[in-house]
């Protein structure tokens, strides 16, 4: 196809959104080479050198890069992976739980290094580091790993933020060998100012490497993605909606006609597209929260009895739970999934949802335990309660699923959230507790706060506002102005202009239902 004249709003739109751009950020993506493969090396290590393939039903989700050099990708049909390479090893990857427990290791080791972390998937991170990059360090830093179009590295941009990303890219390696020392885990690190560069240059030098981009780059980085769909959060639908507009190239959505885009997808979402488009990034790194449920979902032939329930039920019930001690909330909902199966022998899922209280047996200040005897008991007999609602067992039914999900967990104090920033400002729930002791790797400085531009502390203290808890057990300085829930140890600690706006926030809290997702960059907040 011949190449189209892009025109002057080329440049037009080019220096116009460019000069928008900042890069004051140093954010690091990291993905874990062949995620579930690497677990069930690392879990039995007589399959490590063997060419692994991890199935779920009839599809190879991944492989170990032993198969990938043997033809075996990942999301191949086992039948065409075996194909490929007939010493493929395959191990079941349908129960997800110990990638689970990894996924859990790797972003408490993350977290190590920042407080800014956030999930995406179970084996993709980005954290935000920006405010641990000595700002005048005495010796220059050099690059770790490799560098995007190295022979251009030269080119320092004014901003000075060619030297952050070079001790980014060396805070980057330190994580990825804890990981590797720790976990014995392998992975691939990107280095760049903003979310979607950091992702994609991270890709660019697989597996177990780590790469670099500076800012003078990242218009050719997003020239060599060359099609829209490469850009992480443009989907088929959207992509869809461009080729409708003639825009199948990077270079025609940098040089689309604003007013055409907006026309057509929105003004939001057009100029988001667009900035994307030229690299441009300016969405955070959103602290990843803890889920508003736990569950378990468990797929069989069929069940035609209640006895079978029950017993299924009883697995499905000890497997959940150990989920929900893990976190440690208690919870005061339970739901039922059940898959019913139609004479037509077409299924239909249906779902019910009941209050339960698991109080008695565990006293509230104690960490959650395994379920008493009574409250398996009490558990079950509210599930089958809800079963009956779903099927009507005076007549003859079959079942193909059932799944059991906890949710309803408290908000504040006595659960802090273990993966939030919160959690290094509320109280303990305990009397005279004090904070937690040090970590290994010393506690979160709050002076992070002051050290990160504007516009993103203002966001992360909107944040903090919204995950306030709304009341309190602990005890409170008579004298001392303090937001509720919020220690005030380390609440006289914080800069006074943080104080201020912490206090201005407890007055004009929001509901967090009142934020608006953002769904373009949703992609960038899955976890
Ligand atoms: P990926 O990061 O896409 O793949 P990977 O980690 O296996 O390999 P790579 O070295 O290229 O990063 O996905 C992470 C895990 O998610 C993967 O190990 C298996 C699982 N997965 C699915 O369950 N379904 C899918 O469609 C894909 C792509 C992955
Ligand atoms: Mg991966």
């Amino acid at each position: 196809m011949e190449e189209e004249d892009l025109g002057d709003d080329f440049s037009y739109n080019s220096v116009a959104i460019q000069s928008s751009e900042k890069h004051e950020r140093v954010i690091i993506h990291i993905d874990i080479d062949c995620f579930y493969a690497q677990v069930e090396m690392i879990q039995n290590p007589s399959l490590c050198g063997k060419p692994l393939g991890i199935k779920q039903k009839n599809i190879v989700v991944t492989c170990n890069y032993e198969a990938r050099a043997l033809g075996v990708e990942k999301l191949m049909s086992i039948k065409t992976a075996l194909e490929k390479c007939p010493s493929l090893v395959l191990a079941n990857g349908e129960d997800l739980k110990k990638y689970r427990d990894m996924s859990e290791k790797i972003y408490q080791i993350l977290q190590s290094f920042s407080p800014f972390v956030e999930k995406l998937g179970l084996d993709e991170n980005f954290i935000d580091i920006s405010h641990k990059i000595n700002k005048s360090p005495e010796i220059k830093p050099e690059v770790s790993g490799h560098i995007f179009e190295e022979k251009n590295s030269g080119e320092t941009c004014a901003c000075g933020c060619t030297d952050r990303l070079k001790e980014g890219s060396i805070i980057a390696q330190e994580m990825r060998n804890q990981l590797k020392s720790e976990l014995g885990i392998t992975s691939c690190a990107g280095i760049a100012c903003n979310k979607l560069l950091a992702k994609l240059i991270g890709a660019t030098h697989k597996p177990n490497q780590q790469t670099t981009l500076f800012s003078a780059s990242s218009l050719n980085l997003m020239k060599s993605l060359k099609h829209p769909r490469n850009i992480p959060g443009i989907g088929s639908a959207m992509n869809r909606k461009l080729e409708v507009l003639g825009i199948d190239t990077i270079e025609k959505l940098q040089a689309a006609d604003l007013f055409k885009l907006v026309e057509a997808l929105g003004a939001k979402t057009a100029n988001q597209i667009q900035q994307l488009s030229f690299g441009i990034d300016n969405s955070r790194v959103k602290i990843t929260d803890r889920p508003k449920s736990i569950g378990a979902e468990d797929g069989f032939p069929t069940i035609k009895s209640e006895t079978e329930v029950r017993k299924k039920l009883k697995c499905l019930l000890d497997r959940v739970w150990e989920l929900v001690e893990k976190d440690g909330r208690r919870p005061s909902q339970v739901k039922l999934t059940v898959r019913k199966l139609h004479a037509t022998n077409h299924s239909v899922r249906e779902a019910r949802q009941t209050a339960i209280d698991l109080t008695t047996g565990f006293p509230s200040n104690a960490p959650l335990g395994p379920l008493s005897e009574n409250q398996e008991k009490k558990v079950i007999t509210t599930l089958m309660n809800l079963f009956e609602k779903v099927v009507n067992c005076d007549e003859s039914w079959q079942v193909t699923l059932l799944g059991i999900s906890f949710s309803g967990f408290p908000s504040g104090i006595e659960s802090p959230a273990k993966n939030s920033i919160n959690k290094y400002f509320t109280c303990s729930s305990r009397p005279n507790e004090t904070l937690p002791p040090p970590t290994k790797r010393g506690r979160f400085d709050e002076s992070v706060l002051q050290e990160l531009p504007d516009d993103i502390r203002q966001e992360v203290l909107e944040d903090m506002k919204c995950q306030m808890p709304s009341s309190s057990t602990s005890q409170q300085s008579a004298d001392f102005d303090c937001p509720k829930g919020v220690d005030p140890q380390v609440f006289r600690e914080l800069p006074v202009e943080i104080q201020k706006e912490l206090l201005a926030g407890e007055k004009n809290k929001k509901p967090i239902a009142t934020k608006k997702p953002n769904n373009l960059l949703q992609y960038f907040r899955k976890v």
